[in-house]
């Protein structure tokens, strides 16, 4: 099946008892055995739920995996692949990471033994330099929150593997969506998901997934998330899959949208730079061009006035632009990553990579596109 099939029909079945065309919305925590050990496949929702395993099929068929998980939310899935590491064991991740993600690993899994090194994964060798024995899993996101730098997943992934194939690459695919980048494809063996953003699509549900194609890795995935219990509910499981069935209508709108956001703001006097993959100007472009089909939604931009002031004037005024947290929703939302998203990362660091006060970043939504530019030029004229 091609991209835009599998959204809608990857990993699904009609419903054996009735014909049912979409999934039911199996809320039961529990299932009859009619001896112990005697059932048809499900015994506690923990383990698995007929509605979550629909969602999850789809979630490995749009990834090119063959098997997919659905968490209680993104940082649920992220936990679950730290999880698999030991105390002395070292993770080499990207310098620009969604603040929760970098929360996560320097307050919670460095106390557990773990050490982590942040580089810029634009080079190669910032990698490879610092793969040694204790070397286990490179974590990258692409295009990153909220910088948008793009890491070169298949040339880091045979670089990586060529030092020690047991290193595992974990791709957190988010902002581009396998609508525009299929991390499995490109070598890496884990990709993870905030599903919240653009799977769900409409800023309804909090998930996360995982897909990967090892049988091993699946069963090693699966026996932490059920040990561990951070599944996705049969509600927002249901949801979740209504959502991936338009995200190819959707994300080619949002990449018409955020092409064109991108395009009058590089040419706004008030603007002093634009972070778009899909820019000539943007330093990855090249390979962002060979490694996505499209840019997506997201574009982050640095005000010319450097003051938090006129940064938060902008962000008192757009009206179709909310100003909210996430991203990946049909609406069009507007962020303040020093002060809301990114706001857990110590300022040195944040300052260190380039996250500063005139710092905004759009999520850009399906909106139509006049609109969504007014919006902009009113808010933009009263900085
Ligand atoms: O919020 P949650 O579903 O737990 O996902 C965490 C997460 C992981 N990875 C990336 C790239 C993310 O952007 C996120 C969540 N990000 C936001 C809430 C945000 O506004 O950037």
């Amino acid at each position: 099946m091609k991209f835009n099939t599998k959204t809608i029909h990857g990993g699904q079945q009609h419903e054996p008892a009735t014909g049912a065309v979409m999934p039911p919305i199996y809320q039961t925590s529990t299932y009859a055995q009619s001896s112990p050990g005697q059932h048809k496949g499900y015994e506690y929702s923990r383990a698995a739920n007929p509605t979550r395993t629909a969602l999850e099929n789809n979630f490995a068929a749009i990834e090119n995996g063959t098997h997919g998980f659905a968490f209680s939310s993104g940082l649920s899935a992220i936990d679950c692949v730290l999880r698999m590491l030991n105390p002395g064991d070292e993770v080499i991740a990207g310098d620009d990471l969604y603040g929760g993600t970098y929360r996560m690993f320097t307050k919670m899994f460095q106390k557990y033994g773990l050490k982590f090194h942040f580089v810029d994964m634009n080079s190669v060798e910032n990698i490879t330099n610092l793969v040694s024995d204790k070397t286990k899993l490179i974590w990258l996101e692409t295009p990153t929150n909220p910088l948008m730098k793009i890491a070169d997943i298949e040339a880091i992934t045979n670089a990586v593997k060529a030092i020690n194939s047991t290193i595992l690459v974990t791709v957190d695919n988010t902002f581009a969506t396998p609508y525009l980048q299929r991390p499995l494809d490109l070598g890496a063996d884990i990709v993870m998901h905030s599903a919240t953003k653009y799977l769900g699509g409409h800023s309804d549900l909090v998930m996360g997934a995982l897909m990967v194609k090892d049988e091993k890795l699946a069963e090693e995935l699966h026996f932490i998330q059920f040990a561990g219990g951070a599944v996705a509910g049969p509600m927002d499981s249901f949801l979740a899959l209504r959502g991936v069935k338009t995200l190819h209508i959707r994300m080619q709108r949002h990449c018409e949208n955020g092409r064109a956001v991108a395009k009058y703001l590089e040419n706004h006097s008030k603007v002093k730079e634009v972070f778009y993959p899909g820019l000539e100007s943007h330093p990855n472009y090249e390979i962002a061009k060979k490694q996505m089909d499209d840019f997506g939604g997201m574009v982050s931009f640095r005000l010319h006035d450097e003051s938090q002031q006129a940064a938060f004037t902008f962000l008192e005024n757009t009206k179709v632009f909310t100003l909210a947290e996430s991203l990946g929703g049909v609406e069009s939302l507007v962020n303040h990553p020093t002060t809301m998203t990114h706001a857990s990362i110590p300022e040195p660091e944040r300052l260190k990579i380039g996250i500063t006060d005139s710092l905004i970043r759009l999520s850009v939504g399906i909106e139509d596109i006049d609109d969504l530019l007014k919006d902009l030029t009113q808010a933009l004229d009263r900085v």
